[in-house]
């Protein structure tokens, strides 16, 4: 049996539905601290748990008999800065539950979300390698960084079967936006449907390594379904499978909507993509598990606008 926490987030709720179809409704069982979207709701066992809180969590491993974790649940760059100790708490006391949890053979397996914001000012920025200098200088970053270190010492010391990518900017639809610093680039195509205009918090020639959704959840997948010895990576593989800036997205969007305009107007956000890689070497993932992404920029966007066009005369 399966459980996400944070399964109504931006990953979680993608992801759950992804699960749900691939092992059965009843054997993937979302939590999260607040509902999430109606799919979500009505698609299987859905539990209000406070990641942080270890007794309610292993009360819900315990009644669902939970063998695997997907720990989705996190603060995102731009609230963590406002918000640096509570998204310290948030994001570590989560993965120190899970990690016990495995280490104490309650669980067998957990995936847990690295990001590319565990890299720094000082980090090479293009073609970033798997292992390289890492100064984050954001808390979410920080705390990502300091995630990994304690995932590859739970392997080492006590074998527990901790999987681990750094996700890139993910793009999707289903949800709204929820405080990330990629979060422009899902932003602007609601933007471009509702008024043909988009005003960026992020200069237009800002290069950041990005990921459709159906990726993101691809990748993460395959890790998990991939044989032990071939995930030799246990802090967390580097990912990644485009990289654009504001003014080339803004430029894929005018194929399809001639008119749209945008404009730059770059706030607190721009100093933390700054401190971000331009591009992302994840030749090491392609090596030992297989990966490779469906999606570029092309994609993406035609993606992005069905999918929105979809929701909005659904509704
Ligand atoms: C953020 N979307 O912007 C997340 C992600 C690499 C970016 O970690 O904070």
């Amino acid at each position: 049996k399966i459980l996400i926490i944070g399964a109504s987030g931006q990953i979680g709720s993608e992801l759950s539905l992804k699960l749900r179809d691939l092992y059965g409704n009843d054997n993937v069982i979302a939590s999260d601290i607040k509902q999430g979207t109606a799919e979500l709701m009505n698609s299987g066992p859905f539990e209000i748990a406070d990641a942080t809180d270890e007794a309610g969590i292993t009360a819900i491993v315990e009644k669902y008999a939970i063998t695997d974790v997907y720990l989705m649940a996190a603060m995102l760059s731009a609230t963590a800065e406002r918000i640096p100790m509570k998204a310290w708490d948030l994001n570590m006391e989560s993965l120190f539950i899970i990690l016990n949890l495995a280490k104490d053979k309650k669980i067998e397996k957990v995936f847990w979300p690295s990001s590319i914001a565990v890299f720094g000012p000082t980090t090479p920025k293009n073609n970033t390698p798997q292992t390289t200098i890492m100064e984050p200088s954001t808390v979410y970053g920080i705390s990502k960084q300091t995630g990994e270190r304690w995932c590859e010492y739970y392997f080492n010391q006590y074998g527990v079967d901790v999987r681990s990518l750094r996700y890139p900017g993910i793009i999707s639809y289903k949800t709204l936006p929820g405080g990330g610093t990629t979060d422009y680039a899902i932003e602007i195509f609601h933007g471009a449907l509702k008024d043909k205009k988009y005003t960026s918090f992020l200069k237009e020639d800002t290069a950041l390594p990005m990921m459709f959704m159906d990726d993101a959840i691809k990748a993460t997948v395959d890790i998990m379904e991939a044989d032990a010895e071939d995930v030799r990576v246990r802090s967390s593989y580097n990912l990644s499978a485009m990289s654009f800036t504001p003014s080339e997205l803004a430029n894929e969007i005018k194929k399809h909507i001639p008119d749209f305009e945008i404009a730059y107007q770059p706030d607190f956000r721009q100093k933390i993509a700054d401190s971000w890689p331009g591009s992302i070497d994840d030749s090491t993932a392609r090596e030992d598990w297989n990966w490779s992404p469906s999606f570029d920029l092309k994609g993406l966007s035609e993606a992005m606008l069905e999918g929105l066009k979809k929701l909005t005369t659904v509704k």
